[in-house]
């Protein structure tokens, strides 16, 4: 058993409570959370925080040796670089290459992280991952002659996983985007998703190229169709596409092009959203509204994306980035709001029990410090957001990573 002090303490419960001079006592598990606790403490000294650890929902580690190969600035020359690059940056991502990706995490305070794996490769990297993992086989693939060999594939991708699950290691299915995958496709994936009780996550309307080719199945996307491939029609329309997640628990990534009433439908569907907005920015397809999925109570979690759409895996970073991004909305709600994303939002998106440090959750926490003294307490989520790249301790399942 072990109890920590700190002046500031997040509990990310229901009320969003920060405990001042608060301490925490938790074994694998949170034993309890506020003041006179018993036994000795562990004080972690002046401006020192306790929050949960954070949880990064959407990465491609596959592409974790990328720096310089891709091509930001547009989504669709982003893509044909992916698919001339991609052999080439899986082939040269091995052991250390993973190893460096998860160190980078962990050093800003990342705990758990959904990875979507379109290959397999990356299993026997991440099976013993230091960091909690739900890995997330996918799905891509519009060839309507090669559906069944395309399924049997990701079927024996998910079963070689499945066995390495464990308390640190969980399963899920991802469906790559309404443009890439065939509906049959999808109806296979999601029926096997409802059967397993997984998690699902699919991109969804990241660009412009996407909009206009599912609407109208014109503009850049047609271009490229009729270059890669042979079919140059869309296959569904973007609220068929949505309607299919009915009675799962599907997290949508991206969404910066998503309208109205595809918010509404995400609403609807009890979905969230995983908001990228480095990669969104590289890839330069504009920024999420936050403010609209909001009005629509669609719960978000903040996530890296790969190193294919960003420049590090690091989810402090990440969560500076949109704070400086999202003009719009006032520094210090949306800071609260973006700590929830990285922590309980994530949680309940990846089927994780941690995320907030209440009784019974995993004892998945960090500590670190502040700069100085924080006056206002309202204050707290923006501090830590701007002053915190990297923290001293992370715990997880109660033990010193
Ligand atoms: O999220 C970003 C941008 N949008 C779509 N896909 C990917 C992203 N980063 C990596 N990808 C992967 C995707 O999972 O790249 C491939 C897929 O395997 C794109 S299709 C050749
Ligand atoms: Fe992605």
């Amino acid at each position: 058993m072990i109890k920590l002090k700190a002046d500031y303490v997040l509990t990310m419960n229901e009320k969003d409570e920060i405990l001042l001079n608060a301490e925490i006592l938790f074994s694998n598990k949170i034993i309890d959370i506020g003041y006179n606790l018993p036994g000795e403490s562990i004080y972690l000294g002046k401006n020192s925080v306790i929050m949960p650890a954070l949880i990064n929902t959407h990465t491609h580690l596959e592409f974790s040796k990328n720096k310089t190969s891709l091509n930001y600035g547009d989504f669709i020359t982003w893509l044909d670089s992916v698919i001339n690059s991609r052999e080439e940056l899986f082939i040269s991502c091995k052991g250390e290459c993973y190893k460096n990706a998860i160190e980078e995490m962990k050093k800003s305070g990342v705990c758990a992280f959904g990875e979507i794996s379109s290959t397999g490769n990356d299993l026997k990297y991440l099976k013993y991952s230091p960091l909690k993992v739900v890995y997330f086989n996918e799905i891509i693939g519009t060839n309507p002659a090669i559906v069944d060999a395309m399924y049997q594939d990701f079927l024996n991708r998910v079963n070689e996983s499945k066995q390495y699950q464990n308390e640190k290691f969980k399963i899920g299915v991802s469906i790559h985007s309404p443009y890439s995958v065939h509906p049959i496709l999808m109806d296979k994936v999601i029926e096997l998703a409802k059967n397993e009780n997984l998690p699902i996550q699919a991109h969804f309307m990241e660009s412009k190229a996407e909009r206009s080719w599912l609407d109208k199945g014109e503009g850049e996307f047609k271009l490229f169709f009729e270059k890669h491939f042979k079919n140059a029609k869309p296959l569904i329309k973007p609220i068929e596409f949505l309607e299919k997640f009915k009675n799962t628990n599907t997290t949508f990534i991206h969404c910066v092009y998503a309208n109205e009433k595809e918010l509404e439908k995400i609403s609807q569907l009890n979905a969230s959203i995983a908001h990228c907005p480095v990669s969104n920015r590289l890839l330069n397809v504009g920024k999420l509204d936050l403010e609209r999925v909001k009005n629509q109570s669609i719960p978000y979690s903040v996530a890296t994306d790969g190193m294919s759409s960003n420049y590090s895996l690091n989810l402090f970073k990440e969560i500076r980035a949109a704070l400086l991004m999202h003009t719009d909305l006032h520094p210090k709600y949306l800071a609260k709001d973006l700590l929830k994303a990285v922590t309980k939002n994530a949680a309940k998106q990846l089927h994780l029990n941690n995320g907030s440090l209440e009784k019974d959750k995993d004892a998945d926490l960090i500590t670190f410090k502040l700069p100085g003294k924080v006056k206002e307490k309202e204050l707290i989520p923006m501090h830590i957001i701007l002053h915190t790249t990297e923290v001293e301790e992370l715990y997880i399942n109660g033990e010193k990573i």
